[in-house]
């Protein structure tokens, strides 16, 4: 079979692309240097899938920051607030087009799918017009060929490329723009085809989203228009497209590509009947997770497909392995056995490359690869490694009960009040403070063994220290012992966790410059040992006003992590919820009275279909009061939200019944709030008044503003004063001064109430 891969990772085995960039920015290399590492990583990463067995290369997946800023650019939709015009932007622009400039904000950026990546969300107006743009695509097109390749140049299709986009002018569809944006699609593939292309890949994963009828019938006419250029392969990932079937099957394109890991049962929907005038590539190594493919499965799928499609049968990953590490050989201190049961993007193509020989030469022909691979994975199933008994009975013997606080909201927060013995407007923070260059340098160190776990401990306590007293100083209510300790707040706790395996060199682009390293949960999770407990109580000791613990939330530590593919999430989330709650049952037995649990990351947890919405929220908001309702009715819980756009799941998020909720809105002027005032939220919350991922310093007359904003939605005595988020990024002056801002802000408006009240 033809072997393809739809992307591969661009930011390289140390993080050079990263480097490059970050060293770019500061003024430490100059453009050709940066330009100079881009074209190596292409051609590395280019040669390293040709020698691995893929017949056809990506070409388009590499990006300085962003494809789908690369789409923008290339077709010349840059919105027209960065006064750039009509010629292609250099990359000094397209950064500004990434990261904003002196006048203008940064174009948005959200969650591509339900992946960790976030790209840059195109902006569409009424009059927004599309032209041939940047000519990188050409270029790249031109290098992967001098190198003898056979590229496939990877395009975000028109539809999905509209679907992502946000319209900025009101009462105006984005769809109303495809006709004036597939002519520029099609001069795209005109010059392609003149570079000798002989496919185009064309990523339509919107697909798989519940798509209006509309949209649907867009991509008819789109491919019907496009249908001259170059084959095309429509490519479709993440989800089921079973229900576009049979639309896809009749578009003009020559071929389709589904995903056989999220959706396998989708290959025969879509074999049935498969026109004789396309290729059918399945998706069949998962390019979303680190798991080892069982291969006799894979292959076994493979020869279905092949028998009614012999020779038009393509095979691939699932997905552009973006989303997976680069390569597990990096791995030299992993535990042996966890390791052969991963595979990074180089051993997904090896995968790959199994699969294509068992198809050419027969099952024999790989008999010892596919028995190697099974007794990897039998050994895996079987291993007590994952299998942790008491984990099963505790989840077993759950009730009702462990699911509810003591009493409800109403009867808690008076005893939490007086317990705390806080104002009216209470002031707090969201937990982290700056990590300086020194605490920075001590954890390095530290890990490097250069320096004495003391010693390490000791730079730590006094990081501590110093953001109690600046807390202090300030004049805070609620104070957080700043997180210097922690890395990452989930890479913190799932290395002390049993059943996580975190990694040195596991790096996953975010977004631009910005990777993390996704812990991997191996086996069932418990708690060895308090995690935080030590730390928390260190800081209370260093003051008379109540410290807040500070944990992160058993969907924000699934969703964030590679989940097990041997089990419902369901459950990995109730086992780091009980993991949890034992850490929060620890910090109250210390005496810690107001304990925060983080779930940034409970809104993009959603499903990609609307059907499965509601199965989900039930389970994860189930997952949090496990987490969080072990405690009695005077611990105040807390717990923490950002990226906002939640109005739609307002029911779940007062289902979790926190007692405060802190969330971000500083940006959207509070708009957010009159969800929250709709919906009635019934408990305490504390709506971001400081934009933190911003270096400006807001005033308080400013702050003082959105607060009285906020008391016409929320009313006073549940009201909290907080930023936006945690100021880990941000440095001390900055913070500083915006914190004395904003409890002065805070003083203000108790004084107005009083006054009027
Ligand atoms: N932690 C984890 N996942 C996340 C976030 C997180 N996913 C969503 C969101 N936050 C992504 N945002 C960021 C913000 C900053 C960085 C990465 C993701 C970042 N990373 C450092 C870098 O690339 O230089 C590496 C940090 C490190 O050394 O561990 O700055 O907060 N798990
Ligand atoms: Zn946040």
């Amino acid at each position: 079979a033809v072997t393809h891969s739809l992307g591969f990772p661009r930011i390289g085995a140390r993080r050079e692309l990263k480097q490059a960039l970050e060293a770019y920015w500061t003024g430490k290399i100059g453009l050709s240097d940066l330009t100079e590492i881009g074209r190596q990583l292409r051609e590395r990463h280019w040669t390293l899938q040709r020698r691995a067995g893929i017949d056809l290369v990506p070409v388009g997946d590499f990006a300085y920051y962003d494809q789908m800023l690369n789409m923008t650019v290339l077709l010349g939709a840059v919105p027209e607030r960065f006064g750039i015009g009509h010629e292609p932007p250099g990359l000094d622009r397209y950064f500004e087009l990434a990261r904003g400039n002196q006048d203008q904000p940064a174009m948005e950026m959200t969650k591509w799918f339900d992946t960790n990546y976030h790209y840059i969300v195109p902006e569409f107006r009424r009059d927004t017009v599309f032209h041939l743009g940047a000519e990188w695509l050409f270029e790249e097109v031109g290098e992967a060929k001098a190198l003898g390749l056979n590229v496939k140049p990877v395009l975000i299709g028109p539809l999905t490329y509209l679907f992502l986009g946000k319209a900025k002018d009101e009462g105006f569809d984005r769809l109303e723009l495809l006709p004036r944006l597939l002519p520029v699609y099609a001069q795209i593939l005109g010059r392609l085809e003149e570079q000798g292309v002989a496919w185009v890949q064309m990523d339509e994963p919107a697909l798989v989203l519940d798509l209006p009828a509309d949209w649907l019938a867009g991509y008819r006419e789109a491919y019907r228009t496009l249908a001259s250029g170059p084959k095309i392969l429509l490519a479709t990932y993440f989800e089921s497209a079973a229900d576009r079937a049979e639309l896809m099957k009749t578009l003009p394109v020559s071929g389709l590509h589904i995903d056989a890991v999220a959706a396998p049962e989708q290959v025969s929907d879509f074999l049935d009947g498969y026109p004789s005038d396309k290729i059918l590539s399945l998706g069949l190594i998962d390019g979303r997770n680190v798991w080892r493919t069982d291969l006799g499965r894979a292959l076994a799928l493979a020869e279905t497909a092949r028998a009614a499609l012999g020779e038009r049968l393509w095979i691939a990953p699932s997905c552009s392995l973006l989303h997976v590490p680069l390569d597990l050989e990096a791995e030299s201190e992993l535990d042996p056995e966890i390791k052969s049961w991963l595979a990074f993007a180089v051993q997904k193509l090896e995968e790959l490359a199994i699969l294509d020989k068992g198809l050419r030469l027969g099952v024999e022909a790989v008999r010892s690869e596919l028995e190697t691979q099974a007794r990897a994975l039998r050994e895996r199933a079987t291993s007590p490694k994952i299998h942790n008994p008491a984990v099963a009975a505790r989840l077993e013997k759950l009730t009702e009960a462990d699911f509810r606080r003591y009493s409800p909201f109403p009867e808690r927060i008076p005893l939490q009040r007086e317990r705390l013995r806080l104002p009216l407007f209470p002031t707090t923070t969201i937990g982290s403070f700056p990590q300086t260059p020194d605490i920075r340098k001590a954890r390095a160190d530290y890990r490097k063994g250069e320096r004495s776990e003391a010693q390490y401990r000791e730079i730590m306590r006094k990081a501590i220290r110093e953001a109690v007293r600046k807390q202090e100083a300030l004049g805070l209510d609620l104070l957080v012992h700043g997180e210097a300790e922690r890395n990452d707040m989930v890479e913190y706790f799932a290395e002390q966790l049993e059943g996580f395996a975190v990694t040195r060199q596991g790096w996953v682009q975010s977004y631009g410059s910005r990777c993390v390293k996704p812990p991997i949960i191996v086996g069932d999770v418990s708690r060895p040992k308090p995690m935080t407990v030590e730390w928390i109580a260190y800081a209370q000791r260093q003051t008379r006003k109540p410290v807040k613990g500070m944990l992160t939330g058993p969907v924000t530590m699934l969703q964030w992590s590679f989940v097990r593919d041997d089990q419902p999430r369901a459950v990995t989330a109730f086992q780091i919820a009980l993991a949890i709650r034992d850490e929060v049952g620890d910090l109250e037995q210390a005496g810690v009275a107001a304990i925060q649990i983080d779930e940034p990351a409970i809104r993009e947890g959603l499903p990609l279909k609307r059907r499965d919405w509601d199965d989900y929220l039930d389970w994860a908001v189930k997952a949090f009061r496990l987490a969080s309702s072990g405690v009695g009715d005077d611990t105040q819980i807390h717990t923490h939200m950002c990226y906002s756009e939640f109005g739609d799941i307002l029911p779940a998020i007062t289902d979790m019944d926190a007692d405060v909720i802190t969330i971000e809105t500083s940006r959207s002027g509070m708009d957010l709030l009159a969800a929250f005032r709709e919906f009635r939220y019934p408990n305490d919350i504390g709506p971001g008044v400081y934009d933190i991922h911003s270096p400006r310093v807001p005033n308080k007359e400013e702050m003082l503003r959105l607060l009285q904003k906020a008391c016409e939605a929320i009313s006073p005595e549940r009201l909290w004063v907080n930023p936006d988020c945690g100021l880990k990024t941000r440095g001390w002056p900055e913070v500083e001064q915006a914190l004395a801002n904003m409890v002065e802000a805070a003083k203000m408006l108790r004084q107005r109430w009083v006054i009027e009240g």
